[in-house]
């Protein structure tokens, strides 16, 4: 490194990657630099090497599929193309015999993960949807059930009358193993008036993060990117994610999440460049230095994106899915039926240059 380090002419660059190469932390400022002058090779090659600290060559997959139980939602996020309110022709709500029918489609298939997640519905509260993940457990005790955003979680739970603390304990009891990491959206207070007004605030996002890291329950973050944010709104939402991981150190994986303009009323911004994608992904490795894992989502940045970002800090490629979401596509991504088999996957991912290496949903290899 000491080499190529000759041939970074900027002096406050030059600063940074002799931190990042030396295993020193970069400061906020240092993260707004790199976002503003390092170009795309020189990111790469610095989120490489982080990448390499925590994950050497691996990149990770699992097998897993969604159920997204109702896109009825009590919310009107503006940069949301899925929910719609009660009463509205194509809104959708499942039973609970509903979404044990689609655990039960996976009865033959060597899935390991069970990903639930959708709008915030004005009528359950949190016995309803924990007695949901005690029959699926029930069903299939060795599936890992990863459930609910904070969002979720936050109107779940006060419907119940319950502290965060005790029912995030009772959601554990009920079956709930980890917690997605959706609702993040963007941590600025004044963004987030703008863009999602409604919803649980930023502060009460990583109350719930933390207290489940407390109770035994690991959870990921997302960051929802490429709309009115700037360089600096992502340095403070990535600060506040490291700040807590460093007292939890509870967080599995970071997922940056592309804003996609289809059906949604912030059409009118249209949507970043693949370079500004890589370039996220990269900074994101570089400041999360506390994080083990940076996933790319491949269903809402496409195959040949998300295979490309290994290259860029992302070891994560999420999984297999198997037809079984639709946020994305109803928000414009090209993936309209996501699926991909494990052959497919592991082919994205040696083509690359990297090994192949299913995981659970806690990251052990699957051999
Ligand atoms: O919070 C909604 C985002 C999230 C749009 O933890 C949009 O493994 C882009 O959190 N353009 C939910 N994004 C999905 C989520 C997630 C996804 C994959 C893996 C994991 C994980 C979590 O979807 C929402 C919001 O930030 N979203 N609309 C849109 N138009
Ligand atoms: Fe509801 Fe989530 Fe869409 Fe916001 S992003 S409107 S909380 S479904």
């Amino acid at each position: 490194m000491d080499d190529l380090l000759q041939y970074i002419d900027d002096k406050d660059l030059k600063l940074i990657a002799e931190k990042i190469s030396g295993n020193t932390r970069i400061t906020p400022e240092d993260g707004f630099l790199l976002f503003k002058k390092a170009d795309l090779a020189l990111l790469g090659l610095l989120a490489g090497i982080v990448r390499r600290k925590h994950n050497g060559n691996n990149a990770y997959f699992n097998r897993n599929f969604h159920i997204e139980p109702t896109n009825k939602c009590i919310y009107n996020c503006r940069f949301c193309s899925y929910h719609k309110p009660e009463g509205d022709p194509e809104s959708w709500e499942f039973s609970h015999d509903e979404m044990l029918d689609i655990v039960k489609r996976f009865d033959n298939k060597e899935v390991t993960e069970v990903h639930i997640v959708g709008g915030v519905h004005p009528s359950y509260d949190l016995h309803y949807w924990g007695s949901l993940l005690k029959k699926i457990k029930e069903h299939r005790p060795s599936l890992h059930v990863k459930a609910f955003s904070a969002v979720e979680l936050d109107y779940m739970i006060t419907k119940a009358g319950c502290t965060i603390e005790d029912g995030l304990k009772l959601l554990k009891e009920y079956g709930l193993d980890s917690i997605p990491g959706g609702g993040a959206e963007i941590f600025d207070e004044e963004l987030r008036k703008m863009i999602c007004d409604e919803k649980s605030s930023s502060e009460l996002w990583l109350t719930i993060h933390e207290t489940a890291h407390r109770n035994g329950i690991p959870s990921n973050a997302t960051m929802l990117y490429g709309h009115i944010e700037n360089y600096k709104h992502r340095i403070d939402h990535l600060d506040r994610l490291r700040e807590l991981q460093d007292k939890t150190n509870g967080f599995n994986a970071f997922i940056p999440l592309k804003y996609k303009k289809s059906n949604n009323s912030m059409s009118y911004i249209g949507e970043v460049s693949i370079i500004e994608d890589l370039r996220n992904y990269a900074v994101s490795r570089i400041y999360l230095d506390n994080f083990p894992h940076i996933k790319a989502y491949w269903p809402m940045i496409g195959k040949e994106s998300a295979q490309l970002s290994l290259s860029f800090g992302v070891d994560d490629m999420d999984g297999t899915i198997d037809d079984t979401t639709r946020i994305y596509s109803m928000a414009g991504s090209k993936e309209g039926n996501p699926a991909m088999t494990t052959d497919e996957i592991c082919q994205l991912i040696r083509e690359a240059g990297f090994t192949p290496v299913e995981r659970d949903s806690l990251y052990n290899p699957i051999s």
